[in-house]
């Protein structure tokens, strides 16, 4: 059967904070539930199973809920049926999210390139210095060697990507702008840990020294760094590195490039003031090269060379990637052509929101400009708009999560490649939708989406590696294959379930008919179901963080 974990209970195995909603799932009728006392086996609370949803349609199954929300004593708890069926142990505390913040902001370390990862920051998951000759240029990016060493590795693969570094690091940085004091921490056990530089900012400069490699002397940046195909499964620094290459500038990179480049001038400038003249410098470079060079370049987007089968990130829209990029360069220029040049864009599409990814930035323009509202000029029907839009798309986040039966705001059909992340993605809108407006459902709903990647959902596995009772153990991640440990590298975000089912483990185990929620396999050979990815590490760090 597809539902042997965690005894038949979905419940967020992390924990519950004290003060919001508690619940969890199972799929068998039943009266009532009961709340115990893991130090004393002591009934603590009893509570009734409502149906939630008869034969819900992202899983098949019949959902049963049980609340506990009005449940406030700290402690460790587990919930039992009459049936005797028992779940995982969990707490309830306000600390519940501190390890999922510290682990999940700590996988960028486990992911660095080049420099090798020390047993005192990464104990037993150790490895020596890998890729240190990168690169030579692909023969349509150019001639001869270029040094590129540095940066995260991308996901389970060894490329390293300029547009998938966009959204990662944008996103990292947009988490310390909107809350520093959530992100102050600078004691994560990284080599610049101390350094009285919020890690945070430590690990995504580690990533934008290496975009700087990446920027052509006109400013155009590069678009990615790998081999033509996929590495073997062997630890980085067994990786043979002859056959990396360098591969063709993109405006979609180049945008991205200058967005975070921008972003990270005005973050780091307290800090660094050299840095933050340096990262202008670059991003401006950048934003000189794509106004002489308007359109997609290369024409039709980045596609990868015949004979090249590495990840692609093709885009054939970079609109959004130019408009956050503008909306950057603006808050640390005020520079008004920077605005204007939002705002075409901004109105042009309505103020649209979308859901936030590797392609689709536009949130991430309109979030900075709500960032630094009071710090900048900014025109106050601009200001209105993005709230209300805002707004609107935290209620149709809403109206989505009720039609599901775990209260998830994605739905059949959106249940693609990576979409863990776009849950976790959601929850972040739903955390800056609740700081607008004050409306606790959206804080909830944001709650809900986190319960159900640590396990309130119908594998009944916490989706995040090293945290829970029962965590995805067998990621697509070439270090947690090959180093010869039982455990996973921890804190990572695994892709979650892709009813498109891309690969040939889904496609053995399933087929069309299956129930698109369930189309997922805790097994290493699953990439397009079970990779680990930098983007989708980044809205949990955001999320965890935001409510640790
Ligand atoms: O996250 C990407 C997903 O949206 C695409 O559908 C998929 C196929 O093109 O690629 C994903 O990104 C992968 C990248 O191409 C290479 N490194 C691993 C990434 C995560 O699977
Ligand atoms: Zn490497």
């Amino acid at each position: 059967s597809l539902l042997t974990k965690a005894g038949g209970f979905s419940i967020n195995q992390a924990g519950y904070l004290i003060d919001a909603p508690k619940y969890f799932f199972i799929n068998e009728p039943a009266d009532s539930f009961y709340l115990h006392d893991v130090v004393d086996d002591k009934l603590v609370f009893k509570g009734a199973i409502e149906l939630k949803a008869k034969n819900d349609p992202a899983t098949g199954m019949d959902v049963y809920k049980g609340d506990f929300s009005g449940f406030e004593t700290p402690g460790k708890y587990y919930i039992a049926l009459a049936n005797g069926k028992k779940s995982p142990q969990f707490e309830i505390s306000d600390t519940v999210y501190n390890n999922l913040f510290n682990a999940s902001l700590k996988s960028y370390y486990y992911q660095r390139c080049g420099v090798g990862l020390e047993s005192k920051y990464a104990g037993e998951f150790k490895y020596g210095k890998c890729h240190t000759k990168d690169a030579r240029f692909h023969p349509l990016a150019g001639e001869g060697y270029k040094d590129v060493t540095g940066g995260w590795h991308d996901a389970g693969d060894y490329g390293k990507y300029v547009v998938n570094a966009g959204v990662t690091v944008g996103t990292l940085l947009m988490a310390y702008e909107f809350f520093p004091a959530k992100f102050l921490s600078d004691s994560l056990n990284i080599p610049e840990s101390g350094n009285r530089i919020p890690d945070i900012l430590d690990e995504a400069l580690f990533e934008i020294d290496w975009m700087l490699k990446m920027q052509r002397e006109d400013g155009a940046v590069f678009t990615k760094v790998t081999k033509e195909k996929f590495e073997d499964f062997v630890m980085p620094d067994k990786d043979v590195e002859e056959g990396r290459l360098i591969y063709h500038v993109s405006s979609t990179a180049t945008a991205d490039f200058a967005a975070v480049l921008a972003k990270a001038s005005r973050l780091i400038k307290d800090y660094d003031k050299d840095l933050a003249k340096k990262y202008l410098d670059a991003a401006t470079a950048a934003w000189k090269f794509l106004s002489d060079n308007p359109g997609i370049i290369p024409t039709g987007g980045f596609k990868n060379p015949e004979g090249t089968v590495t990840g692609e990130y093709g885009d054939r829209d970079d609109s959004d990637e130019r408009a956050w990029a503008a909306a950057e360069l603006f808050m640390s220029t005020g520079d008004k052509e920077y605005l204007d040049y939002f705002t075409i864009y901004a109105r042009k599409n309505n103020f649209r929101f979308k859901s936030i990814s590797w392609s689709q930035l536009n949130d991430l323009a309109y979030f900075t400009i709500l960032a630094n509202s009071s710090k900048r000029n900014i025109p106050e029907d601009i200001k209105d708009k993005i709230k209300a839009e805002l707004l609107a798309y935290s209620d149709y986040l809403t109206a989505k999560s009720d039609r599901d039966g775990y209260g998830v705001t994605i739905l059949p059909g959106e249940y693609r490649w990576g979409c863990n992340s776009d849950v976790l993605n959601n929850a972040l809108i739903l955390i800056i939708g609740y700081e607008i407006t004050g409306d606790k459902n959206f804080y909830n709903l944001a709650l809900g989406q986190l319960n159900y990647i640590l396990g309130a959902n119908a594998h009944k596995i916490s989706f995040v590696t090293g945290i829970g009772a029962d965590y995805v153990r067998h990621p697509h991640h070439r270090p947690t294959a090959s180093d010869g440990i039982e455990e996973p590298v921890p804190g990572f975000l695994s892709g979650g379930p892709n009813q498109n089912l891309q690969d040939p483990v889904l496609l053995k185990l399933f087929d069309k008919n299956t129930p698109p929620a369930m189309c997922y396999a805790d097994d290493t050979g699953s990439w397009s179901s079970n990779e680990i990815a930098i983007n989708w590490n980044a809205p949990l760090v955001f999320v965890s963080g935001y409510f640790k």
